[in-house]
Order: structure tokens, then sequence, then C-alpha cells
């Protein structure tokens, strides 16, 4: 009988590392799941309709064009979906019955140059929530205890500034205390001295929206939100080019 040499010792096996865009999807899931919402996912091939239509974007705005969507060639009416707010109609659709409580994580596409703070493909997590008398005080509510979270301090504030998305009415813009210097540095580079950073779009869904949806706008009041991943993992880790994330730079992404 032959005895193999097994004395010396094995290679060492390198482990690999879930991607800091992975994790923090995970992350704001948790958050949100505490929340009472739950997950949905949706195909990144989108219908027009679902895309655009069922959304209240109107047939001749610009964010339909070429320049801003991709459209796929030799398929009539079928995009790369631009935010995921088809996932949310679909949800809606399936539990006619409010209360909702969704969320819907995903890889969202625009068509646009890429520079540091913009890329053709990034994520996005947008939320929706629809019950009876839901207003604005459960969406700033709901919001402050995300980023209370997230950013991992209580002393977080928010504020809503009127804003515009067709899905939406009103619309607002939600901006954030300054991540790096708390309102504090009147020459701060993160918030220029405002103490403000703008981080989300948000507004009390359209009754259009929830009509598309099978949803009785008169009975039932929705809001909804729309955050960049990217952008909330560039202000909570001091990330300044977007294009890091995808350039495969393994001691970049290793240090997450
Ligand atoms: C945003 C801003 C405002 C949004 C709307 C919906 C839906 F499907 F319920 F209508 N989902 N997300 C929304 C609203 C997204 O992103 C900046």
């Amino acid at each position: 009988m032959t005895f193999i040499d097994v004395t010396r010792p094995g290679t060492k096996q390198k482990s690999g590392n879930l991607h800091i865009i992975s994790k923090t999807i995970r992350e704001i899931e948790d958050i949100f799941m505490r929340l009472g919402f739950e997950v949905a996912e949706g195909p990144e091939v989108e219908d027009e309709w679902h895309n655009f239509d069922a959304l209240n974007v109107p047939k001749n705005h610009p964010a339909r064009d070429m320049q801003d969507t991709f459209w796929i060639k030799g398929v009539d009416k079928t995009v790369l979906r631009t935010h995921t707010s088809g996932v949310q109609n679909r949800a809606m659709m399936a539990k006619k019955n409010p209360p909702i409580r969704v969320i819907a994580p995903g890889r969202v596409f625009r068509n646009e140059n890429t520079d540091a703070t913009h890329e053709a493909q990034f994520h996005q997590c947008e939320g929706l929530m629809v019950g009876e008398s839901i207003s604005m005080a459960n969406l700033k509510g709901i919001l402050l205890e995300f980023l209370k979270n997230f950013f991992d301090n209580d002393e977080v504030n928010l504020r809503l500034r009127p804003g515009y998305f067709p899905f939406v009415e009103p619309g607002m813009e939600v901006d954030v205390t300054c991540t790096t210097c708390g309102g504090n540095d009147a020459v701060c580079n993160v918030c220029k001295g405002s103490g403000w950073i703008e981080v989300l779009g948000a507004g009390m869904v359209h009754p259009h929206v929830l009509a598309s949806a099978g949803i009785d706008s008169k009975k039932y009041q929705g809001f909804a939100f729309g955050m960049g991943i990217e952008r909330l993992i560039m202000l909570r880790y001091g990330v300044d080019d977007i294009r890091d994330f995808y350039d495969g730079d393994i001691p970049f992404i290793k240090q997450f």
C-alpha cells in the first residue's frame, strides 16, 4: 500500500465578498422590513406601459426620448427600465386591498453620458405605501426613520422641498442633514455650507397611478419615494466617483 504525503500545507484560498451595492441593498431591505415593508422584484426589460403609461408619464415627455431611455431595437414598445416603478404597479395590481407597503430595489438604466456622478446603469430603491388616510406625515415619518437607521445617527433630520415627478402630486425633493459636517461647517465641500444634501425624490402617489393599478383613489391614498443607491453609498463612505463601483478594481471593492 502506498501513502500519499499529506504533510504539505494546502494553498490558501482567497475568499471573495459581496459588492458594496449588494450589501447596501440588503441593509436597506432590512431597515424597511422592520418598518413593515415587503420587498418586491420585477423585470429589467420592461414594456412601455409599465415603465411610463401606468406612471402618468405623458406621451410627449422628454424622459421617453431615445436620449434618455434605452429602447430595445426591433422589439416594439420595450425598454430597459428607467426606474423600478413598474414593480410597484404590479404589487398594487396583485394586492388590490390596501394597506400595501412595498419597496422595489434594483438595477435601472438611463441613456445618458457618464461622469463622476452619472452612470448609464445604477441602482435605485423605490418605496410605496397605500392605505386609507395615508398622508405626507406618514411619508416624513417613514423616511426619517429610514435615514436615521441608514446613516446610523439619531441626530439626522430631513426637509422637504417642492419638486416635480409625473407619478406624484404633490412631489418633493428630500434633503438630509449633511452627513459630513452635520451643518456645522460653513465651508464643507459636501453640502457647500448649506447643511443639507438632496438624497431622495418623493410625493403622494398621483390618482392616475392608483387608477392604472385598479385602486380606488377616492378611498385610498399613498406615498412613494425613490432613491439612488450608489449616491447613498457615496455619501456614507465618501466615494467621489460613481464609476469606481463598476471598474472591477479589487482593492476598491475589498475595502467595504
Ligand atoms: C421617485 C420620486 C417620487 C415613485 C412613484 C412610484 C409609484 F409606482 F408608486 F408610482 N414609485 N416610486 C417615486 C415617486 C419615485 O423617484 C425619484
